[in-house]
């Protein structure tokens, strides 16, 4: 029998290009572009996410690997001639006919070869019919391909050192991406109708980082191997095991070492934890679903979230606000109302999304009962077009994609650019937590770790790590200085105008005089902005409502070879000493072989 090899590998670009297979709007492969800062033109930061999946399967997998990321048809295609046995494409229901192109292409041209599925596309009912496939993962990809494969799917898991963003661009200006992926779970309990995330694992939250110290060690393989100390963290409900994130923290006070986490949280459980514990633990932003006014949801009932997206910002965590649009009880006005509400909360980011019946989710059993499912292609089912259900207050589809442009266009005008904002919340939560600091010390308060509040102490020394995370959220806010020219120069209305001007007088109050490295930085984003204001707007004569960006193709090998004992009775006790030792040399040295970056 052939040994096996695994290919991994994304759905093929073009990406947010309308095309046989796919979208255009709502189907880029960029978060802030296609849903945050949409229609904040030149201000929306521009970046594209590797698909972290496939890298966390590959380096927990025996069988040699490859992972194919972002491929154009051609390195896809180029890419099988390379021989494998498997692959295993991951994809996502609005990509489903390129899934389908990619299976229909192996079965005709390599009908020896097993196709794997996995990913959220595989919530498609009857998916045979969509992508011909041999197997399908339905849930967590590492242990599923350990088991296939006959490996040891309890075996420890190693978690990747990995760089988010494919690139990173502001004011057309590229920088270098440094923030690392931390992956610690995936799921979640809390089973709010519409989510596909939590219906996906069965409402159970499934967990790949256990403990907080398995979290701390995979921050600190990161900022070994690629010098990262920021970490967006891709897990639905990262606060909802309270004690992995208190774990992680008395990690970095023993070690020093404050790092910085972006990450998803439930109201609820930023409640119980508390806003100064978020602080020290050293969350920069925070993706907290506030969904509507009327708080229908278990995770925001009784919670007054306007009072706690102040609190948050001003202790300098950025708040990106979550809205449903065209919810049950939604019509013409309450929609609006919404909107409005949702603006008036001031987080310094929101999403906009459409209430969408993806299979699986309560919502869509509830709406197929109630027969009011619309046949809407798959393909269409992104959340930033036409609902998949009909909703008697908004019979017509083009009002469903243009009230949602609305929201986005009024968030713009009324709070002004994300970046100016996330600049905002970052000086002033620095500006607070110097002064908390000093007044602590003066009342001699301490943290306390059971009860995660600053209590009086006989402690007369300095709060060390504190004194350490106050200098990385100085370095942070210094990094988003030299965006405020720009933000000046090419803002929406006065408002916007105003904020800039507040924003640069209070850099200069907390943080001194610009340096000229800032100075020339700044310059350099009004000029590099010119540019690309200048792209934008050939690219809306062009009838376009933005410029589309393509990540780059990325190859990874993943090479771990097994240790294989050959007559295990001569010398048992000594082989499985050696095996000992040598998996833990081979943990320690495994390394993905990184290959061509075809662009
Ligand atoms: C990062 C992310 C993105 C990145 C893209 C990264 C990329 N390179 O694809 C960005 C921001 C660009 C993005 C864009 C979009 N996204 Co998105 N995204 C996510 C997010 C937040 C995290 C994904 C992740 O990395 N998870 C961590 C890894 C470890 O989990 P995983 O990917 O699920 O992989 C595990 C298993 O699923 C399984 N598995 C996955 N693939 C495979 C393959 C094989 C062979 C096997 C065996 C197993 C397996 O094993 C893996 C390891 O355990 C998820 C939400 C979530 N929490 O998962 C949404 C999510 C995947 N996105 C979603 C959507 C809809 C979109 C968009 C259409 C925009 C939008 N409206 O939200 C666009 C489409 C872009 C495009 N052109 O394809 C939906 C998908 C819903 C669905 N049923 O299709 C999700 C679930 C969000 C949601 N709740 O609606 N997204
Ligand atoms: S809290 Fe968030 S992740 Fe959890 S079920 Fe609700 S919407 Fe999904």
């Amino acid at each position: 029998m052939k040994k096996p090899k695994l290919l991994l590998t994304a759905v093929f670009g073009p990406y947010g290009v309308k095309d046989e297979w796919a979208e255009d709007l709502g189907c880029q492969m960029e978060l802030l572009n296609n849903q945050i800062t949409r229609a904040q033109g030149i201000h929306s930061p521009r970046q594209s996410y590797w698909s972290f999946g496939l890298y966390m399967m590959a380096e927990n997998l025996k069988v040699p690997t490859t992972v194919l990321d972002f491929p154009k048809w051609e390195d896809f295609t180029a890419e099988l001639k390379n021989g494998y046995t498997h692959v295993g494409i991951s994809f996502i229901t609005p990509n489903v006919l390129k899934a389908r192109r990619m299976a229909d292409h192996i079965r005709f041209e390599y009908p020896e070869m097993k196709i794997i599925l996995g990913g959220y596309g595989t919530i498609l009912p009857d998916l045979q019919s969509h992508v011909p496939h041999d197997e399908v993962c339905h849930g967590e990809g590492v242990r599923w391909l350990r088991r296939y494969f006959g490996e040891d799917e309890n075996a420890s898991l190693r978690h990747p050192a990995l760089i988010g963003p494919a690139f990173e661009t502001l004011y057309g200006y590229a920088t270098k991406p440094r923030g690392a992926i931390l992956m610690p779970g995936l799921g979640c309990e809390n089973g709010c109708d519409f989510c596909i995330t939590s219906h996906k694992f069965e409402k159970c939250y499934v967990p790949l980082l256990h403990t907080g110290q398995e979290v701390y060690a995979a921050c600190r393989r990161a900022e070994t191997e690629k010098k990262a100390t920021g970490f967006s963290v891709m897990d639905e409900n990262f606060l909802k095991r309270p004690q992995r994130a208190r774990e992680l923290l008395a990690e970095m006070e023993a070690h020093g070492k404050p790092y910085v986490f972006d990450l998803f949280s439930s109201a609820e459980t930023i409640k119980q934890l508390g806003v100064d514990f978020l602080v020290r633990l050293g969350v920069r932003m925070v993706w907290i679903g506030v969904e509507s006014k009327s708080n229908k949801h278990a995770k925001t009932a009784g919670i007054d979230l306007k009072a706690l997206v102040n609190e948050l910002q001003d202790k300098g965590i950025i708040v990106q606000a979550s809205m449903i649009l065209f919810q049950h009880h939604h019509d013409e006005k309450t929609i609006q109302e919404d909107i409005d509400w949702v603006i008036s909360l001031e987080s310094s980011l929101t999403q906009f999304m459409n209430y969408t019946a993806l299979p699986g989710t309560a919502l869509y059993e509830q709406v197929k009962s109630e027969n009011r499912l619309r046949n809407v292609p798959w393909r269409h089912q992104h959340g930033q077009g036409e609902l998949v259900f009909d909703h008697p207050n908004f019979p017509n589809p083009k009002d469903h994609a243009r009230i949602l442009l609305g929201a986005f266009k009024r968030k713009y005008q009324k709070g002004g650019p994300g970046v100016l904002n996330m600049a905002l919340t970052l000086i002033r939560g620095l500006k607070r937590a110097r002064a908390e600091y000093q007044q602590r010390r003066r009342e001699g308060l301490a943290w306390n770790a059971e009860t995660l509040r600053y209590e009086p102490s006989g402690q007369t020394g300095p709060d060390r790590f504190m004194k350490a995370r106050i200098l990385m959220m100085s370095r942070m806010a210094a990094n988003a200085r030299p965006a405020l020219w720009a933000a000046f120069v090419y803002a929406p209305n006065n408002a916007a105008r105003r904020k800039a001007l507040e924003a640069i007088r209070l850099y200069r109050e907390v943080l001194g005089k610009p340096k000229t490295s800032d100075r020339i930085a700044a310059v350099a984003l009004v000029a590099t902005g010119a540019v690309e204001y200048a792209r934008l707007l050939f690219s809306k004569l062009r009838g376009r409502e933005s410029i589309v960006r393509q990540p780059p193709c990325r190859r990874m090998e993943y090479r771990h070879h097994d240790i294989i004992a050959t007559d295990p009775g001569l010398v048992e006790s000594m082989v499985s000493q050696i095996t000992a030792i040598a998996h833990e040399a081979e943990a320690a040295l495994a390394e993905p072989k990184p290959e061509t970056g075809r662009q």
